[in-house]
């Protein structure tokens, strides 16, 4: 199904887009249509995740694209935030793996690494020659990163990490997983709490990291999240990333990642509204197309003014990062929105599209089953809520 052009023209989003951003746009776009969508149902049903994309998305520009250097391509906020809205109008799981691969491994290799290990991974990560994941989260719960029990533990020269991750994207695909774990060396910024916080760079290679794919789930089946275990994994002392300290290292790595959330769930919108709005013309009931009776009507414009109003927002956040003057709880409210919103849009277009709506003949309940982790990633709208309302009082309620 291709993308009704009816929704653009009506706000005219392309004339607040430059000609770059139109192009990363259209070539988002062409990629999502041409190589994700005519294998994903295949794909999402066989749990089967399609490595050979890994290539061409980077032969296309698309990992780490909005970085500067080591090949990357450097583009803008907004393009970067129009590449994730196009793949994830064709599926979340595509999305996510180009918000790892960029947003979170590159992205903290970028900000934090030293010169030597930029050099040694992101020239093969922009390629797609090499996978990278971020192993943050742990089983007993994503919510609360300072609670981590990975430690990482000073032995001669290197380092020995200890402990568990969970829901690792990517994990047994990846060449390196940056890894975060709590020291105990204090003239490293070891002791307790937060701020003991360190990442390593840690080839998947090495003995004791295991990453085992977590099977039965019925979200993003055509992607690959794991369990990850480090069992007395020893890494030299310049697998440390120079520049994180603190729990702000991954912190900052997250909000590039939400930031893509904040246009790809308008992605996952979008393509459900397309969808609800192809089936009301189509279908016949009563005599006529449903999309001729006030109650559908009522319910495609109201999900309009939702993907509009969520794309402009997302526009507007993407100019403040361009300038610099993006704020963490701005993401935030950016990220429950998007993802709030899609997720009540593919549920009213399931409605709409009644019994086709459970079927994979159409991708609204693929996308709906998507959102239940993208809502959970990154954030749950919970912690969301409860970052704009510190902002909003002053006061924390975590
Ligand atoms: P808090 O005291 O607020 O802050 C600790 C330090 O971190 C700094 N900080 C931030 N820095 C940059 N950006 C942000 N958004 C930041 N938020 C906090 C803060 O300034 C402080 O720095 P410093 O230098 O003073 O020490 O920390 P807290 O523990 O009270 O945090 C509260 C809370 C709930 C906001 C935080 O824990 C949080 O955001 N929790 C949600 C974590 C989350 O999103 N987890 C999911 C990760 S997704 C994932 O790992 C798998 S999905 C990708 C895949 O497929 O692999």
């Amino acid at each position: 199904m291709t993308h009704a052009p009816m929704i653009d023209a009506v706000f005219d989003l392309d004339a607040l887009l430059s000609a770059e951003e139109r192009e990363w746009q259209q070539r988002a776009r062409a990629f999502a249509q041409e190589r994700i969508l005519p294998v994903i149902e295949a794909d999402f049903e066989a749990k089967h995740f399609r490595l050979e994309l890994v290539k061409q998305l980077g032969d296309a520009g698309f990992l780490g694209m909005h970085l500067q250097g080591y090949g990357c391509a450097g583009a803008g906020a907004v393009s970067y935030g129009l590449a994730c809205l196009e793949l994830e109008a064709a599926d979340s799981g595509w999305r996510t793996f180009v918000s790892v691969q960029g947003s979170l491994a590159m992205s903290a290799i970028h900000k934090y690494g030293s010169e030597e290990q930029k050099q040694q991974w992101l020239p093969g990560m922009v390629a797609g020659d090499l996978v990278g994941c971020f192993a943050l989260t742990e089983p007993q719960g994503g919510s609360d990163p300072a609670a981590m029990t990975t430690t990482a533990r000073r032995d001669g020269d290197g380092w020995v990490l200890d402990g568990a991750k969970r829901w690792i994207g990517l994990a047994s695909l990846a060449d390196v997983a940056v890894v975060w774990a709590k020291i105990d060396d204090p003239s490293f910024g070891g002791g307790d709490g937060g701020r003991a916080v360190r990442g390593f760079l840690v080839p998947t290679s090495t003995p004791g990291f295991t990453a085992t794919p977590i099977d039965g789930k019925l979200s993003m089946r055509a992607s690959v999240q794991c369990d990850v275990s480090l069992d007395g994994v020893r890494v030299d002392g310049d697998a440390i990333l120079p520049g994180a300290r603190g729990l702000s290292g991954p912190f900052e790595c997250l909000n590039e990642a939400r930031y893509g959330i904040v246009w790809g769930a308008m992605g996952a919108a979008r393509a459900c509204l397309d969808a609800a709005i192809s089936r009301s013309t189509s279908r016949e009931v009563f005599g006529k197309p449903i999309g001729a009776n006030q109650l559908i009507q009522a319910k495609l414009a109201d999900m309009f003014v939702e993907v509009e109003k969520g794309i402009l927002l997302a526009l507007h956040l993407g100019r403040l990062k361009e300038r610099g003057a993006l704020t963490a709880p701005q993401i935030s409210a950016g990220k429950l929105n998007s993802v709030r919103e899609a997720l009540a849009i593919a549920h009213e277009a399931r409605a709409i599209l009644a019994g086709d709506g459970i079927t994979n003949e159409w991708p609204v309940m693929r996308h709906a089953a998507n959102l239940e982790s993208v809502r959970t990633y990154e954030g749950t709208d919970e912690i969301h809520q409860l970052i704009l309302g510190r902002a909003l009082t002053g006061l924390n309620a975590f």
